[in-house]
């Protein structure tokens, strides 16, 4: 039925398939200059965007205009990524518009599937960190919260991956090329952003110092402004994301003088900064421009959020930490810290202290790592260079954090001050921007339970000992409205009919499907949609690897980008376990399986890239060999990206969550693939814990060391030698690497990862766990093939996934850290 639920969407309930479709005729014609017998795919979708963007935009100015004249504390969500994917199919849902269109469509003869695959994803984003963002301003705008999403406005967004002969390949990310109909130009609001130069001491009549920043150049930032559409469409929050341009001032005075090409190089160079999303990898790591990409939109946001403050305030500053917010998201945005206490300080005349004091309350910081290659740090070189102004401010607070706090609860103790020092010491002094994130924040919270455990244990134990409320968790949520209502719709449809169509706004209405849990005509209903979803994406692996895959096998999916400590390479060992199993027994007792991945790895981490090629090499061996009769495939999608989640995710049986112990601070693809019914198998870390807590053991497959026993093995000495001789298949999957079974006439092209288990000490205990893992899939293989049983824990899964949906995690922020109260627009 192609009316709107009139209840649930009173914004839209009077819109029609036919007004939707006269609008979207009227869009073709007056705005993209085109008509209905000549419109291409890309036409259609333009004229589908702007009548949707009718009514975005019209809630955008009344939300606006709502916290404006109540004048709201809001909290700014500080962030370098937000990974949002397609925004066309979930603003349809989000204002109730999704059915209406797609009837609207279908009377002029387009299929609205096809045209939401027009989009480019908005892919600002490397993985977790980026698509919790997403998630989270997702929620703010449905609970009506005041919220402003700040990041940058790349140009080319994480790269698009493609595979040649199993390798990795990346090429550039043009998401807007032809232009993005979401996003709204700004430039009444553009900032200028000092960076560069030297700081002068001067001293005034009685003797007082200040200091004058003299710099180098000045970047304009120019902000696009992406509409956040909440759940039914009342209230609309704002992603504002800064691109990077010359200074007019600086460019013309150049050209003036004569300068043409000196104020071509200045163009050029100030573009740069938000030319392209940095991939997540260590190599990169202390790199210039990614310290500038951080101060520059940290820098243009400050600047936004206290010209908004100042019209109601002026310079009266005693306000600003009741009306403003602003929560880091990991440490890449602390260089707001010392800006705006510099701000405070040097533009504005006021007291150190006093200023110190509003950025404590302003600031919290979300930490989403313990791996210490990834804590982040800048060299104090660097730093002078950049921010000679800002390198003095980190000294200052450092210098009167260490003297009075630290001396006080500690006195004269200077290894604890070595410890929670802002400047570590060594050959180079750096910047640690964990611990300036700490010290200048408010809250500082882990990701999951155990996660947050470990950062008071084992990363910040003397911060928490000197602030024992400061260090806190708020465990991961994501948005069912993206993950379920509309990369679902068949589940969704069912979910509507059993427990009502609340539960996108109010998700613990799942638990109401465990009365139906053991109902044989809801469990059959369940798993023929998990059977439906499964045949869609058996269609897209055929189209994209050019592999058959049987829907009635297990799905067995692990999705997330590619990294040691996440043990794709666990997988492949298991995989290749079973490969063997099968040649060695043709009657060996399994059901047919497919084992399916989607991952990119970080251009210059060598070792991720081998065992990409390595599952890519396994995968055409398995997939061609007749002798195991089909009972095992093996692909690897490429490109993975949101879209592509959203498409991978309902159709899984099983969950691959299988990190080492202590290494994952949350997951949050793992509460995705729950909520859609499939089974985890997984390690006692990140968000695993709860949700095993939450589904119940029964409906999980749990192995593996625990963060104490990885703790205790690494302690008493961990041998993968051991592992090695002491079991026979280890041994033979090992050495098959090193032949060239796998890649023929081509022998050691995989040794690789043989050698990073044995010789590199397997650092992530993947030899460790194998035998564990491997009892875990036959207990997969064994639930399996009991139908009813698998049934019942894939719909308890999905009935218990009430704690991690997103407003959870942004009703916890609020509770704990952001004190906000919702603002429901009331539309005319
Ligand atoms: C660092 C330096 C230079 C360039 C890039 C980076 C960089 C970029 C992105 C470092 C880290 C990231 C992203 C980290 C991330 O996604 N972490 C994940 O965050 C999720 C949300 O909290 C958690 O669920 C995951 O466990 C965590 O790995």
């Amino acid at each position: 039925m192609a009316t709107n639920n009139k209840s649930n969407f009173p914004l839209t309930a009077s819109i029609t398939a036919q007004t939707f479709k006269e609008s979207i005729i009227k869009h073709l014609n007056a705005t993209h200059g085109t008509d209905i017998n000549k419109a291409t795919n890309r036409s259609w979708w333009d004229a589908v965007t702007s009548a949707l963007n009718e009514h975005v935009h019209s809630s955008l100015s009344q939300t606006q205009r709502t916290y404006f004249e109540n004048d709201t504390r809001a909290v700014h969500y500080f962030s370098l990524e937000f990974l949002m994917g397609r925004l066309t199919g979930n603003n349809l849902h989000n204002l109730g518009l999704y059915d209406v269109a797609k009837q609207a469509l279908n009377e002029l003869n387009v299929d609205i599937t096809e045209l939401v695959d027009e989009e480019e994803d908005m892919a600002l984003g490397n993985g977790g960190l980026g698509r919790l963002a997403a998630c989270f301003i997702d929620s703010l705008a449905t609970m009506h919260l005041p919220a402003v999403g700040y990041g940058i406005h790349y140009e080319h967004g994480l790269f698009r991956q493609e595979f040649q002969d199993g390798h990795q390949i990346e090429r550039p990310d043009s998401w807007r090329e032809y232009g993005n109909p979401f996003e709204i130009c700004r430039p009444e609001s553009i900032q200028e952003v000092p960076v560069y130069g030297y700081v002068e001491t001067k001293f005034d009549d009685n003797g007082g110092i200040s200091k004058v920043w003299h710099p180098g150049r000045v970047i304009k930032g120019v902000p696009w402004d992406v509409p956040i559409v909440g759940y039914k469409g009342t209230n609309v929050n704002i992603l504002r994301l800064w691109e990077s341009r010359a200074s007019d001032f600086f460019n013309w005075d150049v050209f003036n003088a004569g300068g043409y090409h000196d104020a071509h190089k200045e163009n050029v160079e100030a573009e740069t900064v938000s030319k392209v999303l940095y991939p997540n990898d260590d190599t990169d790591a202390g790199k210039e421009l990614r310290l500038m990409q951080q101060y520059f939109f940290s820098a243009c946001s400050l600047k936004d959020i206290i010209k908004r403050y100042q019209r109601v305030h002026n310079d009266d500053w005693s306000h600003f930490s009741t009306q403003v917010a602003v929560q880091l998201n990991d440490t890449h945005p602390a260089i707001a810290i010392p800006e705006l206490l510099r701000i405070l300080v040097d533009e504005y005349g006021q007291d150190w202290d006093y200023a110190w004091t509003i950025c404590r309350e302003t600031f919290s910081y979300t930490n989403h790592t313990l791996l210490p290659e990834a804590l982040e740090k800048w060299s104090v070189r660097l730093f002078e260079k950049l921010l000679p102004r800002h390198l003095e401010i980190i000294y200052e607070i450092n210098q009167r954090f260490l003297a009075t706090e630290v001396e006080a609860k500690w006195p004269g103790n200077d290894l604890v001050k070595s410890k929670l020092s802002i400047i570590e010491e060594g050959n180079e002094r750096m910047v640690r921007m964990g611990n300036l994130s700490v010290i200048g924040s408010n809250k500082v919270n882990g990701v999951a339970e155990v996660h947050s455990a470990l950062v008071k244990t084992d990363l910040f134990p003397e911060f928490d000992a000197l602030w024992p409320e400061k260090l806190t968790n708020v465990t991961n949520g994501v948005t069912p409205r993206r993950w379920l209502k509309a990369c679902n719709p068949s589940l969704s449809d069912l979910i509507d009919r059993t427990v009502g169509d609340q539960w996108p706004t109010n998700l613990e209405l799942l638990r109401e499907l465990d009365k139906s849990a053991d109902d044989l005509a809801f469990q059959k209903e369940f798993m023929a949609i998990k059977h439906d979803n499964k045949v869609e994406l058996a269609k897209v692996i055929k189209e994209l690897t050019n592999v058959e895959v049987d829907p009635s096998a297990i799905f067995d999916i692990q999705i997330k980008r590619l990294h040691e400590y996440k043990r794709q390479h666990l997988n492949l060992l298991h995989i290749m376990a079973l490969y063997r199993r099968l040649l060695q027994n043709p009657d060996y007792d399994m059901h047919p399986r497919v084992f399916i991945f989607g991952a990119k790895a970080a251009p210059g981490y060598a070792l991720a890239k081998d065992i990409i090629y390595a599952i890519n090499k396994v995968a055409d061996k398995v997939n061609n060999d007749p002798r195991i009769n089909n009972k095992l495939k093996v692909v690897f999608l490429p490109n993975y990206r949101v879209s592509l989640a959203e498409k991978m995710i309902p159709a899984a049986d099983v969950s691959e969550q299988i990190s080492t112990a202590g290494k994952e601070a949350s997951g949050t693809g793992n509460m995705k693939l729950a909520l859609n019914g499939a089974i985890t198998i997984g390690t006692l870390d990140g968000a695993n814990i709860e949700i095993a807590e939450e589904v119940g053991i029964d409906n999980v497959v749990i192995f593996g060391l625990t963060v104490d026993e990885v703790k205790a093995v690494n302690k008493a000495g961990y041998s993968p030698w051991d592992y090695y001789y002491g079991n026979p298949e280890i041994k033979a999957v090992l050495d098959w690497f090193e032949t060239d079974y796998f890649t023929p006439g081509k022998p050691g092209e995989l040794a690789s990862i043989k050698h990073s288990l044995l010789e590199g000490g397997d650092p992530y205990l993947c030899l460790a766990d194998f035998d564990g893992y491997s009892k875990a899939h036959q207990q997969i293989n064994t639930k399996y093939t009991d139908k009813r049983g698998w049934a019942k824990s894939a719909i308890l899964n999905t009935a218990y996934m009430g704690k991690f949906n997103s407003d959870r995690s942004i009703q916890d922020y609020v509770d704990r850290i952001w004190k906000l109260k919702p603002y429901p627009v009331k539309n005319a």
